[in-house]
């Protein structure tokens, strides 16, 4: 027990040319280059493992959960929790019980708007969020206000995209019923202090969502130490599948919460006079659920913790400050995104050139990269701009990468030159 105990605490030497192995799409050629994937802010490719694990599902023990007392039912309810179960342990829930299988971050916050929105919401109360935010923490509140008469407060954010934390204090008051926060923005790179964030809300008994959609890659995420009482992701920015993520929930808000959606395995009996719910946390997971997905979800989970999560930090920490030191470098760029705290992510803007033909020109050197607003608009009306090009890190990335980049973005500039 001490042996392994011990074990755990050495970190692996991280080796990201053995990493890259794992990810055969990896060795994809576009256009005769090969393939430079910065797009893992929108989606992550996947390990082997995980591939490998969805096909065995389908190959060996397809079939519906909690709903058959036959062989293939078992397997798969079994497989199912047990993913379920890997969940909790990776971010560090109390309860299996407050892990709940959504379709991603998106229908996640979208639960809590319509759950707990309705449940404790009403006329002239008020929602804290950013404006920093995903348009998916935007717009499900926004439909709450329309729905219920309740207010949005937006916290601003400075030049540098640094969340400007006294107005959070100044907008706090008993009409506060939630703060809802994106934990690390997808557009500018910003890792907020969601934990100070949390400590200011819990003095005014106000309980915190966290949008983790671009953090839970990143670093280990501890919900009990980080105190929130919601916390979102996708399965897909993990490694893992599209389709599936988590909506983690503090159990005795859940289960004061009324159901989300109506449907089979969210009941205990179901008579036209009255229906009863079931337990968490399948009062929540109404229909069937995206099986595959929890299972591959834990596939990608199993394959993070063999590499090791401080091992990506500080692999990707140093791949930022890397690429930030080489953009910083070129004329005519600027980033957009400079906050002293930051995940891998670099939006950027090249003076009189659109992000579309950027991205057009890197695409032609077989560089994915993202352009548009990334579904943070308010983001770029606070600078005035109509989008950016971001390029989004992973630990499969090398410095060769990023010189590739730099060196696409030169020939974007000669070309426009
Ligand atoms: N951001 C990006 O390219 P879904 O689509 O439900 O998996 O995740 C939504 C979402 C919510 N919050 C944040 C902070 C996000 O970054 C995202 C997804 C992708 O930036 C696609 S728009």
């Amino acid at each position: 027990m001490k042996l392994q105990e011990n074990l755990e605490k050495v970190s692996i030497p991280f080796d990201v040319y053995k990493v890259r192995e794992d990810f055969p799409i990896l060795k994809t050629t576009v256009r005769g280059n090969p393939l430079v994937y910065f797009d893992n802010a929108a989606t992550t490719q996947k390990p082997i493992s995980v591939i490998e694990r969805i096909r065995k599902y389908y190959e060996q023990e397809n079939s519906n959960v909690h709903r058959g007392v036959h062989y293939l039912s078992e397997i798969a309810t079994k497989e199912f929790e047990a993913a379920r179960e890997q969940v909790r342990k990776f971010i560090n829930a109390e309860f299996k019980e407050e892990i709940i299988f959504t379709r991603g971050t998106t229908e996640a916050i979208n639960l809590v708007a319509n759950s707990f929105g309705k449940t404790f919401i009403g006329q002239g109360d008020e929602i804290i969020i950013s404006e920093m935010e995903h348009h998916s923490n935007i717009v499900p509140w926004q439909l709450l206000c329309e729905e219920t008469g309740a207010k949005l407060r937006v916290i601003p954010f400075d030049d540098n995209g640094e969340l400007i934390l006294d107005e959070l204090e100044k907008f706090l008051n008993e009409r506060t019923k939630l703060i809802s926060i994106v934990h690390v923005s997808n557009s500018l790179g910003t890792v907020n202090p969601v934990k100070k964030i949390v400590e200011i809300a819990h003095s005014y008994a106000v309980p915190v969502l966290l949008d983790g959609a671009q953090s839970i890659m990143h670093q280990k995420i501890d919900v009990q130490d980080l105190g929130c009482d919601f916390f979102v992701f996708s399965g897909h920015k993990i490694y893992g599948p599209t389709g599936i993520g988590v909506l983690y929930g503090k159990k005795d808000l859940l289960e004061k919460m009324r159901p989300y959606q109506g449907g089979g395995d969210m009941i205990k009996s179901v008579t036209f006079q009255k229906t009863t719910y079931n337990d968490l946390p399948y009062k929540f997971e109404a229909g069937t659920p995206n099986i595959e997905g929890a299972i591959g979800l834990r596939a990608a989970i199993d394959y993070l913790n063999e590499i090791g999560l401080e091992n990506i930090a500080q692999y990707e920490n140093e791949l930022l400050n890397y690429a930030t030191e080489k953009l910083s470098q070129i004329s005519n760029l600027k980033l957009i995104g400079t906050a002293k705290s930051k995940g891998p992510i670099l939006s950027f803007i090249l003076e009189n050139i659109h992000p579309h033909d950027v991205g057009t020109i890197l695409d032609y050197e077989g560089i994915a990269v993202r352009t548009g607003h990334h579904c943070t608009q308010p983001v770029m009306e606070h600078f005035k701009i109509p989008a950016t090009t971001r390029a989004s890190l992973s630990f499969y990335n090398t410095k060769e990468e990023v010189d590739r980049l730099v060196q696409g973005i030169q020939k974007v500039i000669k070309v426009f030159s």
